[in-house]
């Protein structure tokens, strides 16, 4: 299987506010650098570098004024003579009245946020598009024809909205996957998140269409980040009501109770008649995982491997959550062994 990587990502190193105090975030370059370490002790393929792509290519899945305060961000912040990290500390909540988009940067950074886990820093900007432009990179691997690639992300994408960064996520790079899948010529696509935690940002991007259905396993959000997304009554709406499935499991999820919620997926995606298939892959489902709370196994992301190759589709893997960097090599090219059979 080939993979699309980008050393750029290590540009970006967040920081995150954590039981009072700030500190390193867990979204950190060794995730990405774990990985293909594995992906090549595995042998699982070619590593290519991913195109570049001019920033009107994230719009459509963004707004525009969203991807152009996201490069910019930076500027802004250091021209009001701070060099820290820059993180949004106001929201335009209920009962606020104003909806336009204030001048002044703090303003802007709460705009377009949903919480303060996705810090911008000098490199923030060259890490996210270098990202995305690996998931496009795959998508346009998978239109000329190839069965499947890794997309090896970093900063992941799927909390990000369409007008909105969170979670670590500035540009969802499976929304813009399957976007540039749709402009290549599929007729309807399905992306299946498999993180931890649910896919807000792709759900909102999504929500109203009905050619790209998107389907999510992931921590009941009564208990679990990001609380006020991911409920099972979130069906779609407008032309898209039905193309949007939530599949919210308990804590302590064990395979037994995950492997009918990934077949009932599979059914899904069979009946909206896909014609290619985005993977969120995120390993925060690992049982010792420190932000996820599912109990998944080493060997049971191989079975979650076998059991997405069994759906038939040319399918693209779009790395997203999982923080245990001893494991979250081994556990995220399982995945990708067990699809391609060699596990
Ligand atoms: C709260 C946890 C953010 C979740 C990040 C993640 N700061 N999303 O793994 O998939
Ligand atoms: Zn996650």
């Amino acid at each position: 299987m080939l993979t699309i990587y980008s050393s750029h990502h290590s540009l970006h190193q967040g920081v995150e506010l954590k039981d009072g105090a700030i500190s390193e975030s867990f979204e950190k370059p060794v995730r990405a650098e774990a990985i293909l370490r594995q992906v090549k002790a595995a042998e699982l393929g070619e590593v290519i570098s991913p195109t570049h792509y001019e920033r009107h290519h994230y719009v459509g899945a963004h707004s525009e004024r969203y991807v152009e305060f996201l490069a910019h961000a930076w500027d802004e912040w250091t021209a009001t003579g701070r060099t820290c990290q820059a993180l949004p500390l106001v929201w335009p909540v209920r009962g606020l009245p104003a909806t336009a988009m204030p001048q002044f940067i703090d303003g802007k950074l709460g705009l377009f946020s949903m919480d303060a886990g996705s810090p911008i820093n000098a490199g923030t900007w060259d890490a996210v598009s270098a990202s995305a432009n690996s998931a496009l990179t795959g998508a346009e691997v998978l239109s000329k024809g190839t069965n499947a690639a890794f997309a090896l992300c970093r900063p992941p994408g799927h909390h990000a909205g369409r007008e909105y960064m969170g979670g670590y996520c500035y540009l969802n790079n499976a929304a813009l996957a399957a976007q540039r899948c749709v402009q290549q010529g599929a007729r309807r696509v399905a992306i299946l998140d498999i993180d931890f935690h649910h896919g807000n940002g792709t759900q909102d991007i999504f929500y109203e269409r009905k050619d790209v259905l998107f389907v999510s396993i992931h921590g009941d959000p009564g208990v679990s980040f990001p609380y006020f997304s991911g409920y099972a009554d979130e069906r779609g709406a407008g032309e898209g009501l039905g193309s949007n499935l939530n599949l919210p499991l308990p804590r302590a999820t064990t395979f037994d109770l995950y492997e009918p919620a990934l077949l009932q997926a599979g059914v899904a995606i069979a009946q909206h008649g896909a014609d290619a298939l985005i993977v969120s892959l995120g390993v925060d489902t690992f049982e010792s995982d420190a932000i996820g709370h599912f109990r998944l196994s080493t060997p049971d992301f191989t079975r979650i491997g076998r059991r997405i190759a069994t759906f038939g589709l040319p399918t693209l893997f779009v790395m997203e959550g999982g923080y245990m960097v001893d494991e979250i090599g081994v556990n995220a090219v399982n995945v990708l062994l067990g699809f391609e059979g060699r596990a």
